[in-house]
């Protein structure tokens, strides 16, 4: 039965594009400059991520997908000076500025989470769910995805009745916005069909852009900025007094920590946080408390000693999926590597037999991107939506059997096996990527999203 607060809470994971690998771009995420150099598999990788969707489909969720970027990017290379064919411009780059080409190449797009913000229409002033691309303005190769990712948002939200895109906030360092990596929202739900009352929205930011006597991490960048997640919360029109902010501990940001989903999740009226993720942690859990208005709100707390930071880190437990099953039930979806990280494996097989609401644990394969430092929930957007936004999206972007079969197919014509840094020179991986991108775009139903066809 419907009621008026019916809402879903959709997943839509990134497709990893053509061009996985691994170039060590990202310093402060560990595993990224861990694993530089690393042969790639972007086809296994794609077909992972295919079956996490798929799994997640099968569970009776809403599931979506996100498209991938045009890569490598022959445009910003004309912009930093590299002339000629677009082959031309490839063999130049490869030549002059290798690091330049290979952040150009990357497919680090397919880390959703960081794709945008979102908030849903029960929790805007104007009753229109809010879309704001973040500009990833910390990491020059993530810098440069916003453009096409507004594009693709549009063109799976086209009907102005009921969404609403802002373009990404100003680049630079003051205005670092990192997207739903450092945003959760709670809501009071019984079940998955019941994410429709009004939410608190949760900012976490690594520093103050405007005041340099808070404190703030020494060895590693703090990518988002208090400021900019306030911008945010105020383009979506949220009520302030179901917004919380809450600054990310400067020690953990040091240890790896890069984006707040590394050390905490959310979902409906659950906190899954380390012990360690948060200044004044005692305050945030009041305050998210306080905003949750009386309903009940649970925080599940893990200790340090029962998971150092550095397991956290290493299993990306905290980069879980939260999710509501369709029989009201938790679960978290987790990466395999908690389950040989043994800390995390102990814990977890502890956690389910307590009496917290999260009642199961699922593992899935997603090695190629946590090689990257993108785990389950890296790979996903989610997005609230009620029955009457449901049926005025883009409806080819929604995962069911026939699209699962047919990116299936799509992924093994068009990947290859194995990408390493030195095969970012080959042209041909521009041509192929294209080729496999404009057949995609006709699958999902998106237009023209891509710079190569907008020509
Ligand atoms: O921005 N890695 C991504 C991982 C993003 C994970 N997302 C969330 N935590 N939500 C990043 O650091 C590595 C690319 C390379 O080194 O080849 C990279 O971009």
């Amino acid at each position: 039965m419907s009621s008026n607060n019916t809402a879903y809470e959709f997943n839509f994971d990134g497709l990893v594009g053509p061009t996985h690998n691994y170039a060590g771009l990202s310093h402060g995420n560990v595993a990224s400059t861990t694993n530089a150099n690393l042969e790639a598999k972007p086809k296994e990788a794609a077909l992972q991520g295919l079956q996490k969707m798929k799994a997640l489909h099968d569970m009776g969720l809403k599931q979506g997908v996100l498209a991938p970027m045009e890569r490598p990017d022959v445009f910003t290379l004309r912009k930093l000076g590299f002339t000629g064919t677009d082959a031309q411009v490839i063999i130049k780059a490869a030549k002059q500025a290798p690091k330049v080409l290979a952040a150009c190449s990357s497919a680090s797009s397919m880390w959703t989470a960081n794709a945008c913000t979102v908030a849903p229409s029960s929790d805007t002033a104007d009753g229109k769910a809010h879309f704001t691309p973040a500009n990833l303005a910390n990491k020059f190769h993530r810098s440069i995805e916003h453009p096409t990712t507004g594009r693709i948002l549009q063109a799976m939200f086209n009907d102005k009745n009921h969404f609403v895109h802002h373009p990404a906030l100003p680049q630079g360092d003051h205005f670092g916005d990192e997207g739903a990596a450092n945003h959760t929202r709670f809501v009071d739900n019984k079940n998955y069909s019941d994410y429709g009352k009004k939410g608190v929205h949760f900012f976490v930011y690594g520093k103050y852009a405007f005041d340099a006597s808070k404190p703030e991490p020494h060895k590693f960048p703090a990518r988002q900025t208090f400021e900019a997640s306030q911008a945010v919360a105020r383009l979506h029109k949220l009520d302030s007094d179901n917004v919380v902010y809450a600054q990310q501990s400067p020690n953990v940001i040091d240890k790896g920590v890069f984006h707040n989903d590394v050390i905490s999740v959310g979902n409906g009226n659950v906190l899954f946080a380390h012990q360690k993720a948060f200044l004044n942690q005692m305050q945030v859990y009041t305050d998210l408390e306080r905003a949750f208005g009386g309903e009940e709100f649970h925080v599940v707390e893990v200790g340090a000693n029962d998971v150092p930071v550095a397991d956290a880190v290493k299993s990306y437990l905290f980069n879980s999926q939260l999710v509501t099953l369709t029989n009201g039930d938790m679960a978290l979806i987790c990466p395999g590597e908690c389950e040989t990280t043994p800390s995390v494996k102990e814990y977890l097989d502890w956690l389910v037999e307590q009496d917290t609401p999260i009642k199961q644990v699922k593992i899935y394969d997603v090695k190629q991107s946590m090689q990257n430092g993108g785990g389950p929930a890296c790979l996903r957007q989610r997005i609230v939506l009620n029955e009457t936004e449901m049926a005025a999206m883009n409806q080819s972007v929604i995962m069911n059997d026939q699209l699962f079969g047919t990116l299936n197919t799509w992924v093994k014509k068009h990947y290859r096996d194995v990408l390493t840094e030195d095969d970012l020179a080959d042209p041909s991986l521009l041509i192929e990527s294209r080729t496999a991108l404009d057949e995609l775009t006709q699958i999902l139903n998106l237009g023209s999203v891509y710079p190569f066809q907008r020509v």
